[in-house]
């Protein structure tokens, strides 16, 4: 019976692509794709994905690829419904953009609405596909970037009214759905006149322009009711100190977010502002290298109000981090705001943004995310892209279905184990020494050296005491 039906969709896939090689007058990359239906082309019209009905929730014992396992939305855990702990956001420039074409290679895959252009046109199909899917997906948040959905312009005011018109598009499609941004993001790194940096960049002019491109793109986050804004400073760091004043990059940077910060207070966005720290890629070097860093600077420049963090895992481990790290990191200092939620590879040494699937990964992560008390206003995006290698419109329902189901089984184990608290006592225990008069004192701040001083010749030697990690490990593993 499971056999059958991992068969059946293997099936499926090859009809879908014997339909794509055999109808296709795309050349290269549309016979490499499965087309539903190419001869419904310039405009598509119907379903995007008519093979594919609602996925549901079928349990752990399910062997229907296109069905949840663990991921069961209205399934309450530690008073809350598993939606409303993980609140999923599709990414549109993975899922909608993407098309497998790396360095080394051209794309691999065109879905089956797809014309080749960066029309308006098709960027309404494209925003019509991403309803429908994530209806199907049972997903209420999706996030983008100001260019992902919408083409740039010849200028700025052109490119401008083109984004009007994909928010009034996207605005009527979220209407009677409970289908809002996640956050939304200006894409402030692919241009070329962003190759130096956006808000680090040392022409005044870009500075501007990047003010501008941030200023309506928050605007149309609040338009279409986004819970959050994110700053990813892809090329805000440097290629070589040598030609670069540090100081004066991050003044800029300090200043850059002042002015959005009051420009989200003037229009009346509540939504949350977060950064997303990562290391380097695409720049050598980039300022808001990991949580601890970013916090800094945000410190420095009276920002820490103003904004939360947006971590991504597959940064965290580009940084020499684990996701855990970053997330408790972030956490402690309360800015955990929202979970770029992907993984790397651990053989590979850069952003492979794939799902994330490890299920001791998931429940370490959960369990920072309880602790936080959730994400809300933020939540997992799905900042993940299919592999190159993978071409059919079910490998996006699939890739979606697995990191949601990593994640749910993430939370049930992570709730067993916050409940059952055993992980808790053991941590607890190692500290009960400072539970005394002087251990107050020292977590108060107020035990000078001589004091201390007493207590250590009055103690003498500390015994030596297990810190117990093996026996925590185990612990980890009874709960995954
Ligand atoms: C790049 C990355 C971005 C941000 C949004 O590594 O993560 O997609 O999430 O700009
Ligand atoms: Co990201």
């Amino acid at each position: 019976m499971a056999i059958k039906s991992w068969i059946l969709v293997c099936v499926l896939g090859c009809l879908w692509f014997t339909v794509a090689a055999g109808s296709s007058e795309d050349g290269l990359i549309a016979d490499m794709t499965c087309r539903v239906d190419a001869s419904q082309k310039p405009v598509w019209e119907g379903e995007f994905f008519p093979n594919i009905s609602n996925i549901k929730y079928e349990g752990p014992s399910s062997r229907n690829p296109l069905a949840y396992r663990w991921y069961n939305a209205e399934e309450v855990i530690l008073g809350k419904k598993m939606k409303d702990w993980l609140r999923f956001s599709v990414a549109f420039w993975h899922s909608f953009r993407g098309d497998g074409g790396d360095p080394f290679g051209s794309p691999t895959r065109r879905w089956p609405w797809e014309d080749g252009t960066d029309s308006l046109e098709m960027a309404k199909t494209r925003m019509r596909a991403n309803f429908e899917f994530l209806r199907k997906l049972g997903v209420e948040y999706w996030c983008f970037h100001d260019r992902d959905i919408a083409p740039e312009g010849a200028t700025l005011q052109e490119s401008n009214k083109n984004l009007d018109e994909l928010v009034a598009l996207a605005k009527k499609l979220q209407e009677g759905t409970n289908i809002r941004p996640l956050w939304g993001t200006a894409q402030l790194f692919k241009h070329p006149r962003y190759m130096h940096g956006a808000a680090t960049s040392p022409d005044v002019k870009v500075f501007a322009y990047a003010a501008a491109q941030v200023k309506k793109t928050m605007e149309v986050t609040h338009e279409l009711g986004g819970g959050n804004y994110v700053f990813w400073g892809g090329r805000e760091g440097y290629q070589s100190l040598l030609n670069t004043d540090m100081k004066k990059e991050l003044d800029h940077m300090g200043s850059f977010l002042k002015a959005a910060a009051a420009w989200k207070k003037k229009i009346g966005f509540e939504g949350m502002l977060l950064i997303e720290p990562k290391p380097q890629e695409p720049m050598k070097h980039q300022y808001d290298w990991d949580a601890a860093t970013t916090i800094s600077f945000l410190q420095k420049y009276g920002l820490l109000g103003d904004f939360k963090l947006n971590i991504e895992c597959n940064h965290a481990t580009l940084a020499g981090h684990s996701c855990v790290h970053e997330l408790e990191v972030a956490r402690i200092n309360g800015v955990l705001g929202n979970i770029d939620a992907n993984t790397g590879d651990a053989q590979i040494g850069w952003d492979t943004d794939q799902f994330l699937t490890n299920v001791e990964e998931a429940t370490l992560i959960m369990l920072s995310v309880i602790k936080n008390g959730g994400l809300a206003p933020g939540g997992f995006n799905f900042d993940a892209k299919l592999r190159r290698e993978s071409v059919d419109v079910e490998d996006l329902f699939i890739a979606h279905i697995l990191g949601m189901d990593a994640l749910a089984r993430g939370l049930v184990n992570a709730a067993k184990l916050y409940e059952d608290g055993v992980l808790t006592d053991l941590v607890t225990a190692r500290y009960a020494s400072f539970d005394s008069e002087i251990g107050a004192q020292i977590e108060a701040g107020t035990a000078d050296f001589e004091t201390l001083e007493k207590y250590a010749f009055q103690w003498g030697e500390p015994a030596i005491t297990s810190g117990k990690q093996e026996l925590a490990e185990m612990i980890l593993h009874s709960y995954t």
